[in-house]
């Protein structure tokens, strides 16, 4: 074994063929605005936005400057018990942008803590308020919720759970996915096709009986299963049969929160506002892992509205509200601002939207979709082989200088929000001569 390899074989690395990976890295140890580089220096056009979270472009000077000066002024603070004002002041950062009345941010580290974290809220909200029987939470097919126990539960991704023997929390359904590629293949934006697939919580409902139901969990758009869009009408739908029915919706807005689909939330840029919204990624914009939960005043006031002043909930980590992913989320919702990124990014979804259109009648292109910054252009798996294509794109399209996100055999973009016009033609250019070599 070769030094080179010896060295890599330490990190188990995630969600990746370790193998493979390891017999031909791709490595990358700098960035910069919308790119990457490569350790020989060479230029990688970052068209995911690292994995959907840095939004407003690599290495921010305010961020950076922002983060270095924190560490410097104290590098950890217990929120058990005490308090640090900049975390409170996030909070209320946050909950300025935040869909009407979700005024309240619990702190975590990660998408997936962030998950678990609403979860656990919404069925401890339903016992504070007496209704103790309902424990059940109804999550998506294809749905990705991250990779604790909750999240792996209420997701569905077959390979996300499988692995694990049937260790799941109990008591969970799915509704079914929203990617009707026959009816609604190269959509603009939302597609026409599929709002009556709201109606199945209706009947999950009626097998289970509401009464025994907490939430209900999906992504506004789907990220990791492909980027799969609501079809037009159906997340109000969910909204009306979660009211009718008084259960939680909440909303994953892990990729789809600050300025993903332009505008602050999926929330807004819907017009359809949950009871609860997880969030991290974009945050701060990548640089320190940190997710946030916001919840309705209602919910919060509820754990609040108890006599004494004893622990509401009994759940937090060590570092919710680490200092470093404070300074880094304060630093970043100001560039947000400052920069008017989230407006930036509505202004360029159509420019996106055209130039991934164009790939429309390329060698294998199935299906284009998109909303915001977001979107993916699905290939024919080749026959026998799901997958192999997708795999192989990521090699080539690296070795072309571009970044991409692979599902299967769907490609997904979801640039910062900083790109420019030049970016993305020059990304959909590549891809196509890339489609097109064989
Ligand atoms: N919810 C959603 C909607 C996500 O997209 C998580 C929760 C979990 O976040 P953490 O921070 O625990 O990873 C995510 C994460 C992909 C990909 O392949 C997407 C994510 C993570 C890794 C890969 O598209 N999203």
């Amino acid at each position: 074994m070769s030094e080179h390899q010896q060295s890599l074989e330490s990190f188990w690395m995630p969600f990746t063929g370790n193998r493979a990976f390891k017999k031909n890295p791709r490595l990358i140890d700098q960035a910069r605005g919308m790119h990457y580089y490569t350790p020989d220096g060479r230029e990688i056009l970052d068209m995911v936005a690292g994995l959907w979270c840095c939004n407003a472009g690599h290495g921010h000077p305010k961020i950076v400057e922002a983060i270095q000066a924190q560490a410097a002024k104290m590098d950890y603070a217990p929120h058990f018990n005490f308090g640090h004002p900049a975390a409170f002041e996030a909070a209320e950062m946050l909950a300025a942008i935040a869909p009407e009345g979700l005024n309240h941010v619990f702190f975590t580290n990660s998408g997936s803590e962030s998950v678990d974290t609403a979860l656990k809220i919404a069925l401890a909200y339903q016992k504070e308020r007496g209704q103790a029987g309902r424990t059940r939470l109804i999550g998506r097919e294809r749905g990705y919720h991250g990779v604790g126990f909750g999240g792996i539960s209420v997701g569905g991704i077959t390979n996300n759970r499988m692995q694990f023997s049937n260790s799941m929390i109990p008591g969970v359904d799915h509704l079914p996915h929203t990617h009707l590629i026959d009816r609604n293949a190269f959509s603009r934006g939302l597609p026409e096709y599929g709002i009556e697939l709201a109606d199945e919580l209706e009947n999950i409902l009626t097998l289970h009986h509401p009464s025994t139901v907490a939430a209900v969990i999906v992504e506004p758009v789907a990220g990791s299963a492909g980027v799969l869009m609501p079809p037009r009408g159906y997340l109000k739908r969910l909204r009306e049969i979660c009211d009718k029915h008084d259960i939680l919706l909440i909303f994953d807005e892990v990729i789809t929160g600050f300025g993903r689909l332009g505008d602050n939330f999926a929330a807004q840029a819907f017009d359809v506002i949950p009871d609860i919204m997880t969030t991290a990624k974009g945050l701060t914009s990548g640089t320190v892992p940190m997710g946030a939960v916001f919840v309705r005043d209602e919910i919060y006031n509820e754990f609040m509205s108890k006599p004494g002043g004893a622990i509401e909930l009994f759940h937090g980590y060590t570092y919710s509200a680490h200092p470093l992913a404070v300074a880094a989320c304060k630093a970043t919702q100001q560039v947000y601002a400052y920069e008017g990124l989230f407006q930036r990014a509505a202004e360029m979804a159509p420019v996106f939207e055209d130039a991934l259109h164009s790939l429309k009648g390329e060698p294998n292109v199935i299906d284009v979709r998109n909303f915001g910054l977001m979107g993916a252009v699905e290939l024919a798996p080749l026959e026998g082989q799901p997958g192999v294509r997708g795999a192989e794109l990521i090699q080539k399209t690296f070795d072309a200088g571009l970044m991409i996100r692979i599902t299967g055999d769907t490609i997904a973009f979801s640039p910062p929000l900083i790109v420019e016009e030049s970016h993305i033609q020059q990304a959909v250019e590549t891809l196509r001569k890339i489609l097109r070599a064989k």
